[in-house]
Formats: structure tokens, C-alpha cells, sequence
């Protein structure tokens, strides 16, 4: 069995641009792009396959995170062997047009290597793009790995997004990402593989990383990475033997980006209106809203203020009632008095 991991390291040692059928079309380096979520295990991926290539102790090479969440920010590179690098890359907190569009400027060789990326400022990517091209390397060659974690599980949402991205990815690169599945035994393998698959993905390869508390080496997983540089390798060399016109394809991929940095930004442009518009609506309806209060509350105040009108009306009304009724019985009672006074005399006449 040695044999066959033997095998696999000369393969990879050993390849070169120039074994390629029509010859290394102006190409010596293949850079194996890692892409996909933040805290996926892109940073381990690199540890797993530098640990395996060295053969030597576990090193935090690409600083995995410490905590799940995962924390590189730079696109960072490390050499594998004199024609092949691996670059490390910022994580995106979630699969947005965004963020692809900087993901896109990368796996189309259009920013240089080293740079911190930042994901929410697309704004002035265009000029980056154009600020970079005296510092690419067209001798670079992007080979897209897109690293996602058995543990989240695929829904059907995500699988649309992820898809589009992947297909985006293979018309900037010429090459549809090669899949890499991390933390295998911690969840449904067999359902992310199908989900991959539905996307349209052929080259998909699953791994436990090597981590700083797991790295006792193993054949089968020294084997799996193995099996995963070869690949690569393949796909570069089947790349290049079947790509007419290097220059022009990379002008057109260029172009292609372009034209999506530009369409997305349109199209948040007319998002940013649409939400304008809907805020000026809540604010009318708010206005509005208000203004009803304000009128209803005003005829409460008038309704209230007729009631204690009428009820002070009826007040007066009874205490004038009741003055009347109380001069009236003192009439009575004079009249009464005088009556009695007057009887009282004809009696006293009488007598
Ligand atoms: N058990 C297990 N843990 C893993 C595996 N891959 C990564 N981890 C752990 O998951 C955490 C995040 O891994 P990172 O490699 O930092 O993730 P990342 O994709 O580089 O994250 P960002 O750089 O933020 O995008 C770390 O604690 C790793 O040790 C794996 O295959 N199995
Ligand atoms: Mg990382």
C-alpha cells in the first residue's frame, strides 16, 4: 500500500506545465484557490495537506481558528512544491452577490496575492482590478476548491446558491471548482455528497482535517490528500492541453467579471431605490396614521367638551329649577301666612 501513496507523491512532485501536451502555454504555477464559508476548515484543509506533503510534526501553518468561527482575513499563499501553492482566503458570512463579486476577481487572477480581502466594500473593486493588473502573474494558474462542512447539512435554499456560485466560479476559472468536504464524520456525508452532485459537481472529496488536537497520522487520510493533489494536477494538465488561446481567454474572464462587478451593483442600485421607495411609504403611512390620530383625538376633545357643556346647561337648569320651585313655596307659604292673618282678623271683627 506504501506503493500506491509513493505513487501519488512522485505524481505531484514530479508534474510540471511543461508536461503538457501542447507545452506550458506561458504557465508555471497553479495555485489551488480556496473558497467558501466562514469556519469551514479552509486554513486546517491547508494544514492537512502541508502536514502531509512535509510528513514531518503538526503545524498551525494557516492559523486554523482556535474557536469554530474561523478568523483568517488575508488571501494568503503556501507553497506546496515549487509549481503548486495553496491559497488560503477570507470565509464569507454568507453566500451574497456581494461577496462573490471579490471571490470572482480572485479565481479570475485578477488581484494580486497577499492582500487583505475585504468582503462589504465592493464598492471600488473595479478599481482594484484595474490597479492590479501591472502586479498579476499570468503565469498563475487558478485551480477553484470550494471547502464546505459536512456539519451544516445542504437545504435546498442554499444548494441553489451554492450552485450558482460554483457555475460562476467554472465560467471565471475554466475549471469547475473541485469539491472538499470537511468534518465527514459530523453529519450526513452521504446526503452533502448527493446534494453536491445534484449541483453538478464531479470531483468531490471528502476529509477529516488534521487538526492540532487530531493529527496522529493516518494512512487513509494521508492517502485521501494524496488522491486530492494528484487531481489537481490532472485537471490543470487536461486544462491546459485542451485551452486554445491563454490570453484571450483570460481577457474574456476579465471581461466577464467586469460585467458582473457592474450588474451587481446596478442591480443593488435598483435595490437600494426599491427600499428608498418603500420607506418613503411607511413614512407617508406613518404621516398618515398620525394625522388620523391627531383628528380623532380632536373630535374626543370637542365630543367631551359638548357633553360637560350640556351637563353644566342641566345643572343650571335644575338649580334654577330648584330656586323656582323654592321662591314658589315661599309664596305659597306668604300667601298662606297672610290668609291665615286675615282670617284671623275676621274672626277677631266677627266677635
Ligand atoms: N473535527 C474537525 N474539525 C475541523 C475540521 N476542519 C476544521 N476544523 C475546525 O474548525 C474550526 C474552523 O476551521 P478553520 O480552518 O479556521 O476554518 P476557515 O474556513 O479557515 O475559517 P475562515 O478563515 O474564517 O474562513 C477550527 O477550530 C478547526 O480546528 C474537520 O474536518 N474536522
Ligand atoms: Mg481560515
Amino acid at each position: 500500500m506504501a506503493m500506491k501513496i509513493d505513487k501519488l507523491r512522485s505524481e505531484i512532485e514530479n508534474f510540471t506545465f511543461h508536461n503538457g501536451k501542447n507545452g506550458s502555454r506561458g504557465f508555471n504555477h497553479a495555485l489551488i484557490q480556496l473558497f467558501g464559508l466562514l469556519g469551514h476548515g479552509k486554513s486546517s484543509f491547508i494544514n492537512t495537506c502541508l502536514y502531509v506533503w512535509e510528513d514531518g510534526d503538526f503545524k498551525n501553518w494557516a492559523e486554523a481558528a482556535a474557536k469554530d468561527e474561523g478568523c483568517t482575513m488575508t488571501r494568503l499563499t503556501y507553497p506546496l512544491t515549487g509549481n503548486i501553492t495553496l491559497v488560503d482566503n477570507r470565509g464569507y458570512a454568507k453566500l451574497g452577490s456581494h461577496e462573490s463579486g471579490e471571490i470572482f476577481a480572485q479565481l479570475g487572477n485578477l488581484l494580486p496575492l497577499g492582500n487583505a480581502v475585504e468582503w462589504s466594500k465592493g464598492f471600488g473593486l473595479v478599481e482594484r482590478i484595474v490597479r492590479a493588473e501591472s502586479k498579476i502573474k499570468h503565469s498563475d494558474f487558478i485551480v477553484p476548491v470550494f471547502v464546505y462542512s459536512v456539519k451544516m447539512g445542504v437545504n435546498p435554499h442554499e444548494a441553489k446558491e451554492i450552485k450558482s456560485l460554483l457555475l460562476t466560479a467554472a465560467k471565471v476559472t475554466g475549471i469547475y471548482p473541485l469539491i472538499v468536504l470537511t468534518f465527514k464524520t459530523n453529519g450526513s456525508l452521504t446526503d452533502t455528497m448527493a446534494a453536491f452532485r445534484d449541483m453538478g459537481a464531479e470531483k468531490i472529496f471528502a476529509f477529516e482535517n488534521y487538526t492540532q488536537e487530531d493529527c496522529s497520522k493516518l494512512r487513509g487520510r494521508h492517502e485521501e490528500v494524496l488522491k486530492f493533489l494528484s487531481e489537481v494536477t490532472e485537471e490543470v494538465l487536461f486544462r491546459i492541453n485542451h485551452s486554445r488561446d491563454p490570453e484571450r481567454e483570460m481577457k474574456e474572464r476579465k471581461q466577464f467579471v467586469l460585467n458582473y462587478v457592474h450588474d451587481r451593483d446596478k442591480q443593488s442600485q435598483v435595490d437600494e431605490m426599491e427600499k428608498q421607495r418603500l420607506r418613503d411609504k411607511n413614512e407617508q403611512m406613518a404621516q398618515l396614521k398620525e394625522h388620523q390620530e391627531a383628528l380623532e383625538r380632536q373630535k374626543e376633545r370637542i365630543n367631551r367638551e359638548m357633553v360637560d357643556e350640556l351637563w353644566r346647561k342641566q345643572e343650571q337648569f335644575r338649580r334654577m329649577n330648584l330656586a323656582d320651585q323654592a321662591r314658589q313655596e315661599e309664596e305659597l307659604k306668604e300667601r298662606r301666612a297672610r290668609s291665615e292673618r286675615r282670617n284671623k282678623w275676621n274672626r277677631m271683627f266677627r266677635q
